[in-house]
């Protein structure tokens, strides 16, 4: 049952009426339908016991929940949890991939099931697993999940998670006539341990413009885990990188990316929770899913990644502020959930930024604040008191800005979370589980950088 009192529960982002929920799975606009599948745990809010959740939605906004799609078949290759995976369509016929584990995931396999013409009745294709095993050679056992798929000019191919003992992550590249019968190739991809982490989970591969994109979640030793992207060439067999970066360094993962019927590259992401297991079993959810956002790239070949622009119809009630107004630096609202979108002159104060969730007396709040001489963004996050299963580490991420840019923020506040997207092109998600319902307030650092500051109130989803 959802819990309509919890201050910390989002309004206008995507999450399951109760318990677990992490990566996106199976996005897909199916006739005119966007469907959402999810890592799913119906027994709470903890990660064990991994199903398909599935949401529907006409405009990426407000998301039906139905009934579970895929559940663990007991004494088959999925009987520890049905993993991370996407979905496709075989020339009518919807086609799910995923990899399907044992109890402890020590043993990983590829599976299939197929769908009926709305997605909400699925079989297993009764041949599986598709993929049984690794390709050897990798020096690990373990680590192969998570099945990308698309269809090329030879054939069905599948991009696969993986890790190289010693070496760093890996996406192994696969082949396949019919979905059913797969032929390892080779790593497209093969990351330096150093930069790129130890393992990759969730590939994603798609064309942007004239680019390839290459996205994954990295894991990396001491538990840390990031988005990465690269841009660069893709030959058919191997990914060559020319750039790349953090996609979020924040609390946005396992993104899962596709083309809507308009043409559009969306992306879809999980944004996890920064208190404890403790904590999230007692609030009764865990997980939430991002605003999908639209992919692009700018003049300069970096990669822009923007809200999709429905997500304007939430907005309600709005206010402006130019240069010269709030001089104080306090805005006359209260809200905990806004979009808002900020310009700041970073010439005229060394430091300026916004504050929100803010008590009155300014004793909690979330404070974004520029350094115009380091470029960097840096995220503060002030509780009345402290609390040993909230995360309150500070954080921030270098931004610089182009020779006369303006700072721009695109901030998405949605009671315990904020998405910051930077100018489009760098994007940090973060959490905040405000005391009390008292810390909706709003403030400005440095009024004198205010050039323009445009906040709606947004409409709940639910
Ligand atoms: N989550 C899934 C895996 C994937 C991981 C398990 C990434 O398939 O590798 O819930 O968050």
């Amino acid at each position: 049952m959802r819990n309509t009192t919890d201050i910390h529960r989002p309004r206008y982002h995507f999450l399951p009426a109760a318990n677990w929920m992490n990566d996106p799975n199976g996005v897909i606009q199916w006739r005119g339908v966007y469907h959402l599948f999810f890592q799913y745990n119906p027994d709470g809010a903890y990660h064990a016991n991994m199903h398909w959740g599935h949401a529907v939605s006409d405009d990426l906004l407000h998301w039906q929940e139905q009934p579970i799609a895929l559940a663990p078949t007991p004494g088959s290759a999925d009987r520890g949890g049905i993993f991370s995976g996407c979905l496709v369509d075989d020339d009518g016929l919807p086609s799910a991939l995923y990899t399907g584990v044992n109890q402890d995931y020590s043993v990983q396999t590829q599976c299939l099931a197929r769908g009926n013409s709305d997605l909400t009745r699925w079989e297993k294709y009764a041949g599986n697993p598709i993929i049984a095993r690794m390709p050897p050679g990798l020096g690990q056992a373990r680590d192969f999940r998570d099945p990308f798929v698309w269809r090329g000019q030879d054939g069905w191919n599948m991009a696969l998670g993986s890790r190289i003992a010693g070496v760093g992550g890996a996406v192994l590249l696969y082949r396949s006539p019919d979905l059913l019968r797969w032929q390892y190739i080779q790593p497209l991809f093969v990351g330096d341990r150093a930069r790129h982490g130890d393992n990759f989970e969730c590939p994603n591969l798609f064309p942007l413009a004239e680019q390839w994109v290459l996205m994954l979640a990295a894991e990396f030793a001491g538990g840390q885990a990031h988005e990465l992207y690269f841009l660069g060439d893709y030959d058919g067999q191997r990914f060559r990188p020319e750039r790349e970066g953090i996609y979020d360094p924040g609390y946005s993962y396992a993104a899962l990316s596709y083309a809507d019927e308009r043409g559009r590259r969306l992306l879809h992401s999980w944004i996890r929770e920064s208190r404890s297991v403790d904590a999230q079993r007692k609030a009764g959810w865990s997980g939430v899913q991002a605003i999908p956002r639209v992919l692009s790239l700018d003049a300069r070949q970096r990669l822009i990644s923007q809200p999709v622009p429905e997500l304007e119809r939430l907005r309600r009630r709005h206010w402006r502020f130019c240069s010269g107004d709030c001089a104080d630096g306090q805005l006359p609202l209260r809200a905990m959930a806004l979009d808002i979108v900020a310009t700041l002159d970073v010439q005229a104060a060394a430091h300026c930024g916004i504050e929100l969730l803010r008590t009155p007396d300014g004793a909690e709040k979330l404070q974004l604040c520029y350094d115009r001489d380091t470029s960097v963004l840096h995220i503060e996050r002030h509780y009345r008191r402290a609390d040993a299963d909230i995360d309150c580490a500070s954080a921030g991420f270098y931004h610089p800005l182009d020779p006369g840019e303006r700072l721009q923020l695109r901030l998405l506040l949605d009671h315990s979370l904020l998405e910051i997207i930077a100018n489009s092109r760098a994007s940090y998600t973060t959490r905040f589980y405000a005391s009390s319902a008292e810390s909706s307030g709003v403030a400005l650092i440095a009024p004198q950088a205010l050039h323009t500051l445009d906040l709606w109130e947004m409409a709940s989803i639910y």
